[in-house]
């Protein structure tokens, strides 16, 4: 049956993604047909001629690279004098209503092995709250500290934009205002055989998957929500990860180093745990700022040290980004320098035989292309770069066991809160990692940072008895 968007495909050399659509009830043709539309024909073989091209795997290049400069913490010897305007200049930011929290909820969640969107996993250590909840609260709370209640921008993919919206319609918004709540989808990119075919997932289903965090700057603008930020004048966007409840959704130092250097795209280090820590690292290369995955840069770059037994590539990269309104709209609009670069894994794909069969595959039969976010700070103006206590701000859920799991979690939340307590004079017994002997749990409508706790304990009179399970709320 003649069809424009199948001649389009058969001219591109893709017309395997139609062998069985005569096959198919009306049904399943139409969604074949709404999945091809959503594909770049022409982007698809860009990347295949660049990608997949002979050589493409052969290491980055490390030409002038150099580790990048970070502002330190004023204890580790960094100019406390700026940190403290620069608070100033985020508390004003805020009260002014002009950031807003975004998420980047669209990955799979694989290596935790949770079905669900990951946002749903619960994580706190005594009310076992999910990670949503814990963002929601400290949004909320954020919004009351500063007198102007904040947007949260949280993007999700087809596989779970249904299940996140039925979950914070089911939990009333964890309190939030619901037009405050904005969900939007990332767009999706086709897996491709070694050389470049579209893959089907099944006869009917082309083998998509979620473009990466980096597609959050074409979905921000796609979705409209870089339009309602204009309307609603909001300037930056205050960017985490789903899987890490212990960061600081809202940080004034953060926003305000950002405003101060007139950055466009700003992030936090902290510094590598040890040599082989899976985190990016921040360098600079011909003037830009770049950050490098644990994955591209050579080992033994990664052992490196300086003077002082310290590593030479030590500013690690969590995840936590300030973007600006317009830079985003310039990157989504893309161009030459300008547009997000893929990056390609080759993985197992579900697929089919010839006879349209299912095919599990052993080894890797394709590749898929997925852009990253961070791959936008070389074309931000002014890009800052600041240091943070990991305690403070890092702490994923990423494995079922071992390191990043939700075990380790709940130990550095509750660390967290037994810092805080002691801070403010509570005598409380901790294991030499500071680890309360108690399991305790701070709401983040209670306190969500240093300040914010101090200033909710101190109203407390008398202070609560410290017991097992103890929840401030
Ligand atoms: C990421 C960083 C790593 C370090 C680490 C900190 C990359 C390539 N590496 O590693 O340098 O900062 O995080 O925790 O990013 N996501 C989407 N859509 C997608 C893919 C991912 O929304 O298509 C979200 C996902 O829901 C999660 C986040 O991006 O919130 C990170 O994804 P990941 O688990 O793939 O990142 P990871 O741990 O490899």
């Amino acid at each position: 049956m003649p069809h424009p968007l199948i001649d389009k495909f058969q001219r591109a050399g893709q017309g395997q993604v139609f062998d069985f659509f005569q096959l198919l009830s009306p049904e399943a043709q139409r969604r074949l047909l709404e999945e091809a539309a959503e594909i770049d024909l022409a982007e698809v073989e860009r990347l295949t001629h660049t990608l997949l091209r002979p050589g493409a795997t052969e290491g980055i290049d490390l030409d002038g690279l150099a580790p990048a400069p970070y502002e330190r913490r004023p204890e580790n010897g960094g100019d406390a004098a700026a940190w403290s305007l620069a608070k100033t200049a985020g508390e004003a930011a805020l009260r002014a209503g002009s950031v807003a929290a975004f998420t980047v909820a669209g990955g799979q969640g694989t290596r935790l092995g949770y079905d669900g969107p990951k946002g749903t996993f619960l994580v706190t250590p005594v009310k076992r709250k999910p990670l949503f909840q814990v963002f929601a609260e400290k949004i909320l709370a954020a919004g009351r500290r500063y007198g102007r209640p904040l947007h949260w921008f949280i993007m999700t993919s087809h596989a779970n934009h249904a299940a996140t919206e039925e979950f914070f319609a089911e939990h009333h918004f964890f309190g939030l205002e619901r037009p405050r709540v904005h969900f939007f989808r990332q767009g999706r990119m086709p897996a491709v055989t070694l050389d470049g075919k579209i893959l089907l997932e099944t006869t009917g289903s082309i083998a998509l998957s979620p473009d990466g965090h980096g597609g959050s700057l074409r979905a921000l603008d796609r979705s409209g929500a870089l339009d309602l930020m204009k309307r609603e004048g909001i300037d930056t966007l205050s960017y985490f990860q789903v899987d890490n409840p212990l960061v600081r959704c809202i940080d004034p130092a953060f926003i305000g180093w950002h405003i101060m250097r007139q950055s466009e795209m700003s992030s936090k280090m902290v510094p590598k745990a040890y040599a082989e820590e899976k985190v990016g690292h921040f360098c600079t290369q011909r003037g830009k700022t770049i950050v490098v995955e644990y994955s591209d840069l050579p080992m033994a770059m990664q052992r490196e040290k300086v003077a002082s037994d310290q590593l030479r590539y030590l500013a690690g990269s969590i995840a936590i980004h300030l973007l600006d309104r317009e830079f985003v709209r310039r990157m989504a609009e893309g161009g030459e320098g300008v547009a997000l670069p893929f990056h390609r894994a080759e993985k197992k794909i579900p697929t089919v035989d010839a006879a349209g069969r299912p095919v599990k595959p052993e080894t890797a039969n394709g590749v898929k292309f997925e852009m990253f976010v961070f791959d936008a700070l070389p074309a931000a103006k002014n890009p800052v770069v600041i240091e943070t206590l990991r305690v403070d701000d890092f702490s994923p859920v990423k494995n079922a066991a071992g390191v990043d799991s939700p075990q380790t979690c709940r130990d550095d939340q509750m660390r967290q809160f037994a810092r805080w307590l002691r801070a403010n004079g509570v005598a409380l017994e901790t294991d030499a990692t500071g680890k309360p002997r108690l399991t305790l749990e701070v709401a983040p409508l209670f306190g969500y940072d240093e300040d914010s706790f101090a200033d909710a304990w101190k109203k407390l009179s008398p202070p609560p008895a410290i017991v097992d399970a103890l929840y401030l709320a």
